[in-house]
């Protein structure tokens, strides 16, 4: 018993995590770009106005914009057969309102298609990964405004007809769900360019900048699909199960809500509607959101062709002594640490098993093939004296996830396109923006401030994932 040959294995970053270049060759500033460095116990946060003596992890990267062709023969070696990353939303529209696209920005990416194209490599593209203007969250106040669904369709639009013989994988918005932790600045900031939002309005707001991207979202696979019938588009899902911490039944209930509230996104972009809780919830709550009956009809329309989804952990939630009727998921509050599983070295809690739980629970909720482009462990990593890593750690962690994957595809039949582990080269942390949060089974020379070498080692995990692709996989029955 084998995984298909066409199976997709390969690698996955995102634009903003390892380009640097923020402000060459025409390109605008992101999101991203605001953001400055953290760590694991100091947040990240926003400055308006780019300053001088602070830290921004974007403007630097790794430089791929410029190394992109060495890196490429690095995953030409590897075997990659598929290579995920992001467009630059700002080296296309540089303030999201343009009326032109920036030529420059669009030739790079012809490039880099070019060159993994050229290699075998088959590109896989998000669209919306944590990096919208900077310029539409100052004029229009990011996706709580409807006018950001246009600006996005348009781009969308643009690159769909620029790279429609080259690109056939798409994604529209990563990880769309991680604004469910409505309480998180970080996360609404990142999905959805909200900077000004009072705690007590930060629920509704979620809901309704969610609703624009959705709506967005759905646009665009109706577009895609008609600019080429042959296109692959799929949402973005940051799966991480939420299990119960006991088997009372009222954890079992939040731990069920918690999931509704994590995945409706996933619900509307498969399934084409809103869940019946959430419209209630939402009615109850008296919030008036602007959900017209246009709206509706576009997302019944606009389902995606697959389910892409990043894994990293589980989760597990306890009921709290003052629930409300709706047991509302409130994520740093409900959490609750799983005695059954260890954690990285910034506390995500490791569970294989979980993954195999994970691909049959959306297998059994959208009936769609599914892609994991993204899944890896956060560690640092030690240079030994003659350039090596020996990062057995990384393996293990990603061995145990691909077995778990194999067996959901070998022993429960689940469809799955192809797996991409994240940062197959070291990256930017989204997190935190340190660079000594490494995923990479390529290491880069360079530590948190941006200085090093730039050099590209490769580590044990590189040489393991090479025979692994060659051999398609662990092949669990050998
Ligand atoms: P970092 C939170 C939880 C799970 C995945 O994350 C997350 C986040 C946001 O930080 O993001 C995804 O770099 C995201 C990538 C990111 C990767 O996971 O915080 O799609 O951009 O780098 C890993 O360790």
């Amino acid at each position: 018993m084998k995984l298909k040959d066409n199976f997709l294995w390969g690698g996955a970053v995102a634009a903003h995590q390892v380009e640097g270049a923020w402000n060459e060759d025409g390109k605008g500033d992101s999101i991203a770009d605001h953001l400055i460095a953290g760590s694991k116990n100091k947040k990240r946060y926003i400055t308006p106005v780019i300053s001088r003596d602070k830290i921004y992890p974007s403007h630097f990267g790794i430089d791929l914009y410029h190394l992109y062709k060495k890196d490429i023969k690095l995953f030409d070696d590897l075997g990659l057969k598929c290579f995920r990353t992001s467009i630059a939303w700002t080296r296309i529209y540089p303030n999201g309102d343009d009326n032109e696209p920036n030529e420059t920005g669009l030739k790079f990416y012809d490039n880099l298609f070019d060159e993994l194209n050229k290699s075998g490599i088959e590109p896989i593209v998000t669209l919306s990964h944590f990096e919208m203007p900077y310029n539409l969250v100052k004029k229009y106040g990011g996706w709580k405004n409807r006018k950001l669904i246009d600006f996005f369709v348009k781009f969308a639009e643009t690159v769909f007809n620029r790279y429609k013989s080259k690109v056939k994988y798409w994604m529209t918005f990563n990880e769309i769900n991680n604004q469910s932790d409505f309480q998180s600045k970080l996360a609404l900031y990142s999905n959805s360019g909200i900077t000004e939002c009072p705690l007590k309005d930060s629920e509704k707001t979620m809901y309704q900048a969610a609703h624009y991207e959705l709506v967005a979202s759905a646009r665009t696979v109706i577009i895609g699909h008609k600019i080429n019938p042959n296109f692959k588009i799929g949402c973005m899902l940051a799966m991480a199960p939420i299990y119960p911490s006991t088997s009372n039944p009222k954890d079992i209930f939040k731990a069920e809500r918690a999931n509704q509230a994590r995945y409706w996104f996933g619900d509307i972009q498969c399934l084409g509607m809103y869940p019946v809780w959430l419209k209630t919830y939402q009615k109850r709550s008296n919030w008036n959101l602007d959900i017209t009956v246009s709206d509706l009809n576009i997302l019944k329309k606009g389902t995606v062709d697959f389910v892409g989804l990043s894994y990293y952990m589980s989760m597990t939630v306890k009921v709290g002594d003052d629930e409300d009727q709706y047991y509302t998921f409130y994520e740093e509050k409900d959490k609750v640490k799983n005695k059954y599983l260890k954690e990285s070295e910034w506390g995500w809690q490791i569970d294989p098993v979980g993954l195999r739980f994970s691909l049959n629970w959306l297998n059994d909720r959208y009936h769609k093939p599914l892609f994991i482009v993204e899944n890896g462990l956060g560690a640092k990593d030690k240079v030994s004296d003659n350039n090596e890593i020996h990062d057995q750690y990384r393996i293990n962690y990603l061995k145990s996830h691909i077995s778990e994957m194999e067996k959901a595809i070998i022993y429960d039949g689940i469809d799955i396109i192809g797996y991409t582990p994240w940062g197959i080269i070291d990256l930017i942390s989204a997190g935190t923006g340190e660079m000594s949060k490494r995923y990479g089974l390529i290491y880069v020379d360079q530590n948190n401030k941006g200085y090093g070498t730039g050099k590209r080692l490769l580590k044990d995990s590189y040489y393991w994932y090479q025979n692994l692709i060659k051999n398609n996989g662990i092949n669990l029955e050998n």
